[in-house]
């Protein structure tokens, strides 16, 4: 069969979302600022640099490359706290419905996500087997909206990137999959991800025909 399936791993398979938004505001507060929920959506997708580059341009905070660096480091030791209790109820409702389905029909299948902690969520919420390949932040140079993470997610499973089908919750998550030349399909707001080919709210909006559709077109 010569369609694979890329999945984004924060706002797609689990609510990471939420913990991330948590280790920013502490870091925000120490500065002596606030960060809030509707900032939170500008770091949807965005690699953890990028993320203290925008937060500190909210905070009107200069910083030292050192400080950069410690601040990076301290938002990720406490962001591992967050998630360090995180099980499989935290999955997003009918992942697994999806995910059984794919795998039981011999789909590759891969996780295309711009974290560098994806392998040990994944794991904490017992999805790893699902997983024919991982290509998170460690594996690119270039951050999404740019594709490299599916163009690499694709050549791992050996499919051909018009082939292959991306869910993401992100604007730069849409745009890198379109910029692959694959399918792209948003979870989440569709006036948002309005540059995805099919829009969802949620996998329990996604029928199992439907996937069936996608594998042989
Ligand atoms: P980390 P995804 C992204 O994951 C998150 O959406 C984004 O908020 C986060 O800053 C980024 O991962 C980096 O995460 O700090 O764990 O390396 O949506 O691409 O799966
Ligand atoms: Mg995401």
């Amino acid at each position: 069969n010569s369609t694979g399936f890329i999945f984004d791993l924060d706002g797609v398979i689990v609510d990471t979302a939420k913990y991330h938004y948590l280790a920013w505001r502490k870091l925000a507060n120490e500065l002596g600022f606030e960060f809030t929920h509707e900032q939170n959506e500008l770091f949807k997708g965005v690699s953890r640099k990028r993320c203290l580059e925008i937060l500190l341009n909210i905070g009107g905070v200069t910083a030292t490359q050192q400080q950069f660096d410690t601040w990076m480091v301290e938002k990720n030791i406490d962001y591992l706290a967050y998630i360090e209790n995180m099980d499989a109820s935290e999955i997003l409702p009918d992942v697994p419905k999806v995910l059984e389905y794919l795998k039981q029909k011999k789909i590759p299948i891969a996780l295309g996500s711009a974290s560098k902690n994806a392998q040990p969520i994944l794991e904490k919420v017992n999805l790893l087997p699902y997983f024919d390949t991982i290509v998170d932040g460690n594996n690119v140079t270039k951050a999404k909206p740019d594709p490299e993470v599916f163009l690499i997610a694709a050549d791992q499973l050996g499919v051909k990137p018009n082939n292959c089908i991306v869910f993401e919750d992100a604007v730069a998550g849409i745009e890198a999959a379109n910029a692959a030349g694959m399918i792209s399909i948003g979870i989440g707001d569709a006036e948002i991800l309005n540059q995805a080919k099919y829009n969802f709210n949620d996998f329990t909006e996604i029928e199992l025909s439907f996937l069936d559709t996608l594998i042989s077109q």
